[in-house]
């Protein structure tokens, strides 16, 4: 975060929480994500490569003495008050983030008592940049330290995720949540979804940025297509488990099995899975790219990502596409691809520093004259997780 923003934003946050509640809060914050390779695997038991960046969620919390719950949102200049014993969705849906993940730590048998909470971010909302697992995040993290829970980072990544799973009805996988709160400064997390284990590695090289374009869009069929993927992924595997019950999921799946047995049965899903296992092997080489410095090589790999995304596993649209199009020849762009669920949000450039500002101002001319739409440039810093912002 931008100092003079997050100060704003914390002061803002902490402010408003005073005016509303009468008494100093507890203040925490989450941060928002980005993925450098590694799309839809997550949920496949597969490897992803993301990392926190400088955009947060910033909450202020504080108890109450009986059992209702008090939320505002500053940035929907809106509240929404319930009690512990209706841990419901809401209309307004933005508090959905907070009740699923009361309504888990509850489940998991932790006790709470009344609370209020006001909170505010500068994560851009809608631009794949994870800002609701931000907000699930510092909410779990946020009731954890007000109450004494003592829960552990995993089982807050995996709380959040239980509440996006189940309370909000998006069938995620664990890269969002475990990226808010396991982020580091200036490193990416190789995060194994298969069993949690995960391995740090540096990303810190001076020539290069990190720039995100946002396409503005967020087409509508983004939830249940992504719900849909998963489905078509459980089907391969049931098809390749058939003739090896070995393979529990597309992580132990290979290309032959897919080739053999789900090839001459559904095409479509044939396609899905074939995206996945490479995309799987794409990572573990991208990697090794990395702690070669071969950035050149890693580019290339993300451009791939690309195009098993937008052809075979069929999440990208037509802005994410020309966004990826607009820098496929620019030297100064090693690497661009769409970045998250898709069919919209933004596209993840690895950029040459030098060469930003000019990047910036083509891509963002071009786009407009191709889709009359606008698009937002952001460079994202690669920062450190959920953490308590007062004591
Ligand atoms: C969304 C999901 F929340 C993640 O779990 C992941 O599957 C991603 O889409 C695609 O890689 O961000």
């Amino acid at each position: 975060m931008d100092t003079t923003t997050a100060v704003n934003l914390q002061d803002a946050v902490y402010e408003k929480y005073q005016e509303l509640f009468d008494h100093a809060p507890l203040l925490v914050r989450s941060p928002g994500r980005v993925n450098l390779i590694g799309e839809h695997t997550d949920y496949n038991n597969g490897l992803v490569l993301p990392a926190a960046i400088d955009k947060n969620i910033v909450l202020a919390i504080g108890k109450r003495d009986d059992q209702s719950i008090h939320l505002y949102s500053l940035d929907q200049d809106q509240a929404y008050t319930t009690t512990l014993d209706r841990l419901e969705r809401s209309p307004l849906l933005w508090p959905d983030y907070i009740l699923g993940v009361a309504q888990q730590l509850v489940k998991r048998g932790h006790a709470l008592q009344g609370f209020n909470i006001v909170f505010g971010g500068d994560i851009p909302q809608g631009a794949g940049l994870s800002s609701s697992a931000a907000l699930e995040c510092a909410t779990g993290f946020a009731l954890s330290e007000l109450f004494e829970l003592g829960v552990s980072q995993l089982d807050l990544a995996l709380t959040a995720q239980a509440a996006e799973n189940e309370f909000v009805g998006v069938k995620c996988g664990l890269m969002d949540q475990f990226a808010s709160v396991f982020g580091q400064e200036q490193r990416l997390i190789k995060l194994d979804c298969s069993d949690f284990s995960h391995e740090y590695i540096p990303f810190n090289n001076p020539e290069l940025r990190i720039v995100l374009f946002d396409t503005q869009v967020k087409h509508s069929l983004a939830s249940s297509a992504y719900n849909e993927r998963r489905e078509q992924c459980e089907y391969g595997v049931s098809l390749v488990q058939k003739h090896h019950p070995e393979v529990k999921s597309l992580r132990d799946a290979t290309l032959e099995q897919l080739d053999r047995y789900v090839k001459p049965v559904d095409e479509v899903v044939y396609n899905r899975c074939r995206y996945v296992v490479s995309e799987i092997t794409r990572l573990q080489d991208g990697c090794d790219d990395l702690k070669r410095d071969d950035f050149e090589s890693f580019g290339k790999r993300m451009f791939e990502t690309h195009d098993g995304l937008q052809h075979l596993y069929e999440v990208s649209c037509e802005e994410l596409d020309i966004l990826v199009d607009l820098v496929r020849d620019n030297d100064a762009v090693l690497g661009a691809r769409m970045m998250g669920g898709g069919f919209g949000g933004c596209t993840i450039n690895l950029v040459k520093a030098a060469e930003v500002d000019r990047v910036v101002k083509e891509v963002t001319h071009a786009y407009t004259e191709k889709t009359h739409k606008g698009t937002q440039a952001y460079i994202a810093r690669i920062s450190a997780g959920t953490a308590r912002l007062n004591s």
